[in-house]
């Protein structure tokens, strides 16, 4: 694949591309599906999120791919065009679930947020009642489109596949992003009732994002490691690469709510210090946010290096994670 030599920021656009194409195929339309559900689940998938983790997924399956492809006679490499087929599903896949939690995330009940990817939330502009409707829709749906794709019936592509949706089901279930949000949840509630809550130290914040946001990020890369047939030492790395990038991707995120703008998030700036709610910055400063955010880069990439996965476009993203402005 010509990708390969491609900077990143026009691999990340025809990559994205790809996926967002693959999106329009995968979601149900009318007449089969009710048009209004449809048009919920559309507005907020098409909203133009930045496609981390379906690119992530994409990419872990390239690295697994050219890392296996040394270890095996050149006739018996998975071919490009195999890692797409592959991989391409459980990123679209992840990036349906992914946005479903956003839009339960900004519910009046939880976040209440009114911006999302740089438009009104859902529920501001289709009701509550249609915004919960579509956010189940697009977690079904996930799965629906796990279980029959690639439409490959090989028994080895078939263990994938369920090894695929139990690793994507856990990390977004109660053990994962349910579970997280749960801790957050009661975190908010807390402090609304008697100020921060002071037992949130370090641990507990790290073990909120681990599930909350870790767990789908780590589940991304893993997912595109086994259906690329990558070796268990291969996905146990990826895995463990995946688990630093999604700290850094944490930790980043809360140095953007005190630093970024609200018009370049396309959420609201400042909600979380406003809220009083633990953060990188308010537990341990800017500063040293930015360093542990820059320690969990480092670590990833060892992660890889130890079994010898070329870092290239797996290093590139984690770059991408704790540099970006949005
Ligand atoms: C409702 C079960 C349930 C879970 C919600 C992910 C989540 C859990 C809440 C979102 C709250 C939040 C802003 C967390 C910080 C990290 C995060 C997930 C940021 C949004 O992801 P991006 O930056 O968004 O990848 P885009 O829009 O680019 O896809």
């Amino acid at each position: 694949m010509t990708a390969a030599l491609l900077p990143l920021k026009d691999y990340l656009r025809s990559h994205g591309q790809r996926v967002d194409d693959a999106l329009e195929r995968f979601l149900p339309a009318p007449p089969a599906c009710p048009t209004p559900v449809s048009d919920a689940m559309r507005y907020s998938l098409f909203a133009g999120g930045k496609r981390f983790r379906p690119l992530l997924v994409l990419a872990a399956a390239e690295a697994v791919a050219a890392h296996a492809a040394l270890q095996q006679p050149p006739d018996h490499a998975i071919s490009p065009d195999d890692v797409w087929r592959l991989a391409l599903p459980a990123a679209c896949a992840i990036e349906m679930i992914h946005t479903y939690s956003l839009i339960h995330d900004d519910l009046p009940a939880m976040d209440d947020d009114t911006l999302r990817r740089g438009r009104p939330t859902l529920h501001v502009v289709h009701g509550e009642g249609m915004a919960i409707l579509a956010g189940d829709g697009l977690l079904t749906e996930a799965f629906a489109l796990l279980a029959r794709e690639p439409a490959d019936g090989r028994p080895a592509v078939l263990l994938r596949r369920m090894r695929t949706i139990f690793e994507i089901a856990t990390a977004a279930g109660a053990l994962g992003m349910v579970g997280g949000q749960a801790i957050d949840l009661e975190a908010a509630e807390a402090a609304e009732r008697e100020g921060r809550n002071p037992d949130f130290g370090m641990d507990a914040l790290q073990r909120m994002h681990a599930t909350k946001t870790g767990a789908l990020i780590r589940a991304s890369a893993v997912s595109g490691a086994i259906m690329a047939g990558g070796t268990e030492a291969a996905v146990e790395a990826i895995a463990e690469y995946a688990v630093h990038l999604g700290l850094a991707f944490q930790i980043v995120d809360d140095i953007l709510d005190v630093e970024g703008a609200t018009e370049d998030l396309g959420k609201t700036a400042g909600k979380d210090a406003a809220a009083g709610k633990p953060t990188y910055p308010a537990l341990v400063g800017l500063e040293h946010s930015r360093q542990l955010a820059q320690q969990a880069f480092d670590d990833g990439l060892r992660a890889l290096e130890r079994v010898g996965i070329a870092p290239g476009r797996l290093h590139e993203i984690a770059g991408w994670v704790v540099t970006r402005k949005k």
